[in-house]
């Protein structure tokens, strides 16, 4: 069994923080007049992703909730991700994007009902944990598929391109789904029909077990773009105004026309893959302080406290509020019925008793 963090605990700081060197004026500069808002926002959000990871990996554990796939370490880009994009946008996730819904305005609850597979999940019960469909805000369900969700990104985008229908694809996938034939047809595709897509690969340095070095020779994988024609830029993804700017700028050119693009996130892995993973049989053994060392939240708070842009009183009631949301949802979740059995053929066949099931 692998170790899990403790319910709403607050993370530990380690000593050896890669502080963000940023002056003020630097961060008007990279994210607008609005900047003390958006990181404000930023913070309160990726404290929410925490408090949802901390409780739901123990939950997994107590046999509560299915499966788990946690975002920690990468909730800057989801973050900056959900407050960077506009409602015309589509979300086409992996495993670990769904803040990115949450912060356009899928509702937590529902999230949880969704993780819990009860009554209220718009998916009826019937897609695995952390596999969430959310049509108010066009995140679309992801698949388990590695990489597809790339080519259904490209194939949205064209066809908002053929209709005339504003809006930018965002495609989400992990340095493992490099090595996948959808990105590289999803790439190919977007190049050849200038279609409104961007890449976003978060590069968390693992593809379960596989590290990145065992992926691929090449120098970066936002390299991997430029095969095909594109701009393919890598970011610091535990940095969130570098995140938040770079994701805010490419968007700014795609809306105004400009040709897709690719955005390495490099980031660090801080939980194992999945609940069904124990990563203490692979990963070296500096490999937590490593990750502890790029935490993004760290950074981002630290900033803030130092800046007086966060007072201590309101980290504490962000952290208190988080955990209380989280709380309320679970609560909700667990006193709501399962799906009944035989809504299991909803919306699969025309008749809830299809007539090959009449053995009579
Ligand atoms: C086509 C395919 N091959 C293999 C798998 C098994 N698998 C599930 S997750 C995963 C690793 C994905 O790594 P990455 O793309 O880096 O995303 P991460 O989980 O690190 O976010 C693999 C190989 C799969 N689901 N689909
Ligand atoms: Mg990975």
């Amino acid at each position: 069994m692998t170790a899990v963090a403790a319910i709403g605990a607050t993370p530990s700081a380690p000593a050896a923080v890669e502080p963000l060197a940023y002056s003020e004026a630097d961060v008007a500069a990279a994210l607008g007049p609005d900047w003390t808002t958006t990181l404000l926002a930023a913070h309160r959000w990726i404290t929410l992703g925490r408090a949802l990871d901390a409780r739901m990996q123990a939950y997994q554990r107590q046999g509560r909730v299915g499966f788990y796939g946690a975002a920690t370490g990468q909730e800057a880009v989801n973050v900056a991700a959900g407050l960077a994009t506009t409602p015309d946008d589509w979300i086409f996730p992996g495993l670990r994007e769904q803040l990115v819904a949450l912060v356009r305005g899928h509702a937590l609850p529902t999230y949880v009902h969704h993780l819990f597979g009860d009554a209220r999940d718009p998916a009826k019960g019937r897609n695995m944990p952390c596999h969430p469909t959310a049509r108010e805000v066009h995140y679309v369900s992801m698949s388990s598929v590695i990489g597809t969700q790339v080519t259904h990104a490209v194939g949205a985008a064209y066809g908002m391109k053929l209709r005339h229908v504003p809006g930018v694809a965002l495609a989400f996938f992990g340095d493992g789904a490099t090595s996948a034939n959808d990105v590289h047809a999803g790439l190919n595709f977007a190049a050849v029909l200038d279609l409104p897509v961007l890449f976003c690969c978060t590069n968390n340095q693992w593809a379960i077990s596989v590290p990145v070095a065992r992926q691929t020779h090449a120098a970066t994988l936002a390299a991997k773009a430029h095969a095909y024609g594109l701009e393919g830029r890598r970011v610091d993804g535990t940095d969130y105004v570098a995140v938040h700017r770079a994701l805010r700028e490419a968007l700014a050119r795609l809306r105004a026309g400009g040709p897709p693009e690719m955005i390495e996130f490099l980031l660090y892995r801080m939980t194992p893959h999945s609940s069904s993973d124990d990563p203490t049989r692979y990963q070296p053994s500096d490999w937590a302080a490593r990750a502890a060392a790029h935490d993004p939240y760290v950074r981002l708070e630290r900033w803030l406290l130092e800046h007086a842009v966060l007072s201590p009183s309101a980290q504490a009631a962000a952290r208190a509020d988080a955990d209380a949301a989280v709380r309320v949802a679970v609560e909700a979740a667990e006193t709501t019925p399962l799906p009944p059995p035989e809504s299991v053929t909803e919306d699969v066949y025309a008749s809830a008793r299809p007539a090959h099931s009449d053995t009579g």
